[in-house]
């Protein structure tokens, strides 16, 4: 089974590829793909770089060149709801595009015709990471993610998102890369750790905790792999 395991910054995947046994790596399309193992599975690891369009990129190559059959996204997210806290941990159920508008001709936010507002993650996958937090204990929100190519920091925005997708998180990818899994039918999970509070201290908070925050997410996920079956 390949597993593809994406970020989009660098140093979402560095605590990923520091756990894993790395075979070889590939450049293609301006992206380095790294392969390696971890245990019984095959992996593609990939940093996308920030942003939609990057990221439905790299998830697109990740099933069309390296035929991965799950995606696993990790990172870090702006929280919007309020029992998020700086490193915790929230599981999307499903994803939208908040800065998706043709609201001018009578569609709703985040909807284009012939597609769909959300995009539903793999419930069994879902389930193996409630598995996991309840075996160490550890606090999962589950929830919906909002994406968008913006860098919120405004209070205003945020409660915009949240009134508008009942969002719980923000962040710059999971929908995109949700969106390509869902077109390919190929099982999708994104977890992200709390780096901000999309607010005025968001560019601040974001910089001290990047790194903490990412780190988190990739312990949580590289455990979530040993309930991942061949
Ligand atoms: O990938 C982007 C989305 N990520 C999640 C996130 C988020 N998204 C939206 N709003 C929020 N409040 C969010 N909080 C967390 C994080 C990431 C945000 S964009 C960060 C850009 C930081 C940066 N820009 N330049 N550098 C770092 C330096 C640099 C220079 C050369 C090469 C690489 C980096």
């Amino acid at each position: 089974m390949n597993i593809a395991i994406m970020g989009a910054m660098v140093e979402e995947i560095t605590p990923i590829l520091e756990r894993v046994t790395l075979k070889e790596t590939i450049e293609y399309a301006k992206n380095k793909y790294y392969l390696a193992s971890y245990k019984q599975h095959n992996l593609v690891i990939a940093y996308s770089k920030i942003g939609k369009v990057h990221s439905a990129l790299t998830a697109s190559i990740m099933l069309e060149k390296f035929k991965a059959e799950k995606l696993l996204f990790s990172g870090v997210a702006g929280a919007i709801n309020e029992q998020l806290h700086i490193g915790d941990l929230i599981i999307a159920t499903k994803l939208c595009q908040h800065d998706l508008d043709i609201s001018a001709f009578g569609h709703p936010y985040g909807y284009v015709p012939e597609s769909k507002i959300y995009v539903e993650t793999s419930s069994t996958l879902n389930n193996i990471a409630k598995k996991v937090a309840d075996k160490l204990n550890i606090n999962l929100l589950e929830g919906i993610i909002a994406t968008g190519d913006q860098f919120i920091n405004d209070t205003q925005k945020k409660q915009w998102i949240k009134d508008t997708f009942n969002a719980d998180a923000i962040e710059m990818e999971g929908a995109s890369v949700g969106f390509v899994c869902d077109a390919f039918g190929v099982e999708f999970f994104v977890l992200r750790a709390i780096s901000d509070s999309a607010d005025m201290d968001a560019g601040f908070d974001f910089d001290k905790f990047l790194e903490t925050s990412a780190q988190n997410s990739a312990d949580f996920l590289i455990k979530m792999l040993d309930y991942i079956d061949e």
